[in-house]
Parts: structure tokens; sequence; C-alpha cells
């Protein structure tokens, strides 16, 4: 597709939303297109974790409702980590509700994503006043929103006309959706609006592993040239590819995985450009 020809720093330039602006210029900057997502429930791990594996990534993945005894002094140690390495925030909420209570669950409560947090997502099963009630919150601090297109798990119901619908809906909020959770490129997907030839979504995919094609519970992996040359896809999503079952991470066996990661990504990438 025509997006997918660009490189990371030409749609950096022209992109108009703040956090897909700053994610596609810090992919270019670090030379790379890895998330990881860190999916430990240990207070001191997931921070080890992100110290060990900042430099090789752009963008942190987090579910913070799966970390014991959470408060706000750790979102500041993760702050601290994203300047020092360099590095966004996704925290992967998942919402899924009406615009009210979605804008809520955003700022408030214990974890007040909105204001750490550059990216989030959302399921986009309630329609489109899940995207104006996070935009809300969102758009004012200049935060960016993907909506879930599709999933990569085993029998995932994300399919056809649903994944259809889930594109016209960001194309409707381009300011605020940035892009989408997906397995490929969207571009083709759903009805184009784009006559001004200048819509460009991010296409973030998890699923992504080169040791393993999926675990005991529905996940299943592809590889990073599968994800981003064959696909088409912007950034991958890797987790336990890169610190295995967690509890007791091997601080150098982790550092490996990450830049081993980050390296078939911006490889697969610079393929895809070529
Ligand atoms: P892992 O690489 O360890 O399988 O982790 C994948 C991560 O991506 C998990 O945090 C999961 O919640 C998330 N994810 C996914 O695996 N598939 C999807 O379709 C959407 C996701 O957010």
């Amino acid at each position: 597709s025509r997006i997918a020809a660009q490189t990371y720093a030409q749609r950096a330039a022209k992109h108009a939303n703040p956090a897909a602006k700053a994610l596609l210029e810090t992919i270019e900057r670090k030379q790379s297109n890895l998330c990881v997502s860190v999916d430990v429930t240990d207070r001191d791990e997931f921070l080890d974790i992100i110290d060990t594996v900042g430099p090789y990534a752009c963008l942190i993945k987090t579910h913070v409702d799966i970390i014991e005894h959470f408060d706000l002094s750790l979102i500041e140690r993760l702050q601290e980590l994203s300047s020092a390495h360099d590095f966004l925030i996704f925290e992967d909420r998942k919402f899924a509700d009406i615009g009210n209570t979605v804008a809520l669950q955003y700022s408030s409560g214990v974890h007040k994503i909105a204001s750490w947090s550059h990216i989030t997502n959302a399921h986009p099963v309630p329609g489109p006043s899940i995207i104006s009630g996070l935009a809300s919150v969102g758009k004012p601090l200049g935060r960016g929103l993907l909506l879930l297109a599709e999933m990569s798990t085993k029998g995932s119901l994300a399919t056809g006309s649903y994944t259809e619908e889930a594109v016209n809906m960001a194309r409707a909020h381009r300011d605020f959706v940035i892009g989408f959770i997906a397995q490929r490129r969207m571009e083709a997907v759903g009805t184009s609006t784009d006559t001004n030839n200048d819509e460009d979504f991010l296409i973030l995919s998890p699923g992504v592993g080169l040791d393993s094609k999926g675990d005991a519970m529905g996940q299943q992996y592809r590889t990073p040239k599968e994800v981003v040359t064959e696909s088409g896809c912007d950034v991958i999503i890797v987790g336990r590819g890169i610190y295995g079952k967690g509890g007791n991470i091997d601080v150098q066996s982790v550092q490996k995985q990450a830049e081993r990661y980050r390296n078939e990504g911006w490889a697969a990438y610079q393929a895809r450009i070529r």
C-alpha cells in the first residue's frame, strides 16, 4: 500500500496527532519498531524488565491492573525510565463500555491512565460513542487511541464486517484514533474516505514470536518478517518471547532477546520499504 512504502520519518513529518507523531519519530530515532509488552505482576520485576529492554524499544506496553501493590509512585518510576530510555507508554486497557463510563475509567480511579499513557486502546464493540467518550479525556492531553480491529487469538470474532466497521469508525475520528491493533494493514478494508490521500493509520501487531507458534491459551505467533514485511504492520508487540514466563528474570537473556527482536523488526521494515 501507499503508506507501507513510506519511511517512518516521512510519516512522522506529516502526522497530525501528537502521540502518533512522537511514536513515529521515536521509531526512526531509535531504529526500533519493537513494542515490549511487560505482563508481569511484581513491581520490581516490571521495572527491571523495562530498564533492561528500554534501550531497544520504541514503546512499552503495560497492563497496570495486573500489578500487585500498584500505586502512582510506580508510574513515576515508569515515567523516569521513559525519559531515560526514550520510549513511549501504551496502557493496553482495552476499554469496551459506553462513552460516559470509559471516560471515567480512562481519567480516574486507581490508575488515572490518561495522565501518563501516551497511547491506549479500545474495542469498537459499543460503536462510535466509545471514541467520543475517550476523546473527551485524551484529546486535550495529546493522547492517541488504537481500535482493536482484529485479534491474534484462535477463533477471534473480530473479523469480516466487524473489522470493516472498526476501520470506518476510525476514519470518522482521525484526530484521535491513530491506528489499530491488527494483523495486517487496513487501507483496503471498509469504505475508503481518503480523498486527500493523507490517511495514515499505525498498525500495531501482537502475537509475535520467533521461537514458538503459540501458547496453551489460544495465542498465535508469527515472525517479525511475516508481520512487518509480508503483512505491512508498523510495530511488533512482543511479550513472553523476550522475558519468558517471568519470575526471576535473567537480565542478560532479556537484553539479548530484546536486541534480537529489535533487529529482526527493523530488518523486516527495511525489506518492506526497499
Ligand atoms: P505475548 O507476546 O506474551 O503473547 O503477549 C502479547 C500481549 O499482547 C499481551 O499483553 C496481550 O494482552 C496483548 N494482545 C494480544 O496478544 N493479542 C491481541 O489481539 C491483542 C492484544 O492486546
